[in-house]
C-alpha cells in the first residue's frame, strides 16, 4: 500500500518522517498543502489540522512521533528498541526534543534581541539536559536520531545559530558530536528542500532579532534590543 506524506516543505515535523522513509529505503509520495488555507479534506480528516499526517489506504496517522512509530513498526528494521524501558526511555526523549523544535521555532521567529536570547537559552538548557542521554547511545540512526535531527539542520542553515552553537558544541562535546553525527547522515542530508537555507530565511524574513542578517544587521537588532 503506497504512502502519502501531507507536508510542508520547511516543517520540521515533516522533517523527522522523511529521514525514516529514507533510512529504511521506503518509497512514499508527498503532498504538499498550503497551511494558510488548509483544504477541506485535510481539516476533515486530520482533527489538529497540522501537518504532517501519513495516509496509508483507509487509514490517516497524524502527529510526527506517532507516524515514525507506525512506519518503525509496520516494517522490517526496527528502530525502536525491544525492551519496554528502552523503548519508554526513547519515546520520552523524543516528546522531550518536540519541546526544544518548539523553543527552536520560538527563536526563529523572534521579535525581539532579548526574545531571540530568551528562547535561545531554552534551547540551549535543552541540549544540557540531553548530554547524559547521548552518551549512552549506539552509533546510528534510531528514532530519537530522527526526531532531534531537525534542530541540528536548522543551526546548521541559520548563521547567527550556527556560529552561536559552534561555541557551545565545542565545550558539550557529546552533543556536538552528536550534531555532527546526525548532519553527515545521509537520510538527512537528503530530507531537506532545495536551497533549505534560503527557504528558512524568507519563511522567517529577516526578524528583529537580526536571525539571518549580516553582521553589520546583527549588531543593529543587538543595539535595537
Ligand atoms: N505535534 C505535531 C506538531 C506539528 C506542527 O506543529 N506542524 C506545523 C507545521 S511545522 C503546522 O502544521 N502548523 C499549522 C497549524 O498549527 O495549524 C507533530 O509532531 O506532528
Amino acid at each position: 500500500m503506497p504512502y502519502t506524506l501531507v507536508s510542508f516543505d520547511i516543517c520540521p515535523f515533516v522533517q523527522k518522517a522523511r529521514i525514516l522513509f529514507d533510512l529504511k529505503g521506503l518509497t512514499y509520495q508527498t503532498e504538499y498543502i498550503d497551511l494558510a488555507n488548509k483544504p477541506d479534506w485535510y481539516l476533515d480528516r486530520v482533527p489538529t489540522g497540522k501537518v504532517p499526517a501519513l495516509l496509508h489506504g483507509d487509514d490517516v496517522i497524524f502527529e510526527s512521533n506517532v507516524i515514525l512509530e507506525y512506519v518503525d513498526e509496520t516494517t522490517p528494521g526496527a528502530l525502536l528498541p525491544q525492551n519496554a524501558i528502552e523503548r519508554a526511555r526513547e519515546r520520552a526523549w523524543m516528546v522531550f526534543v518536540d519541546d526544544l523544535i518548539m523553543a527552536q521555532y520560538r527563536t526563529l521567529s523572534a521579535q525581539t534581541w532579548q526574545d531571540m536570547e530568551r528562547n535561545l537559552e531554552t534551547l540551549w538548557r535543552g541540549f544540557e539536559r540531553l548530554e547524559p542521554e547521548i552518551g549512552m547511545r549506539r552509533d546510528g540512526m534510531l528514532l530519537l536520531e530522527c526526531a532531534a535531527a531537525p534542530l541540528f539542520s536548522r543551526i546548521d542553515a541559520t548563521p547567527l545559530l550556527k556560529e552561536r552553537f559552534a561555541e557551545r558544541f565545542g565545550e558539550a562535546s557529546r552533543i556536538g558530536g552528536w550534531a555532527k553525527r546526525i548532519l553527515s547522515s545521509p537520510s538527512v542530508v537528503r530530507s531537506l528542500p532545495d536551497a533549505f537555507a534560503d527557504r528558512l530565511a524568507s519563511f522567517f524574513g529577516k526578524t528583529a532579532a537580526g536571525l539571518f542578517a549580516d553582521a553589520e544587521q546583527i549588531s543593529e537588532g543587538r543595539s535595537a534590543a
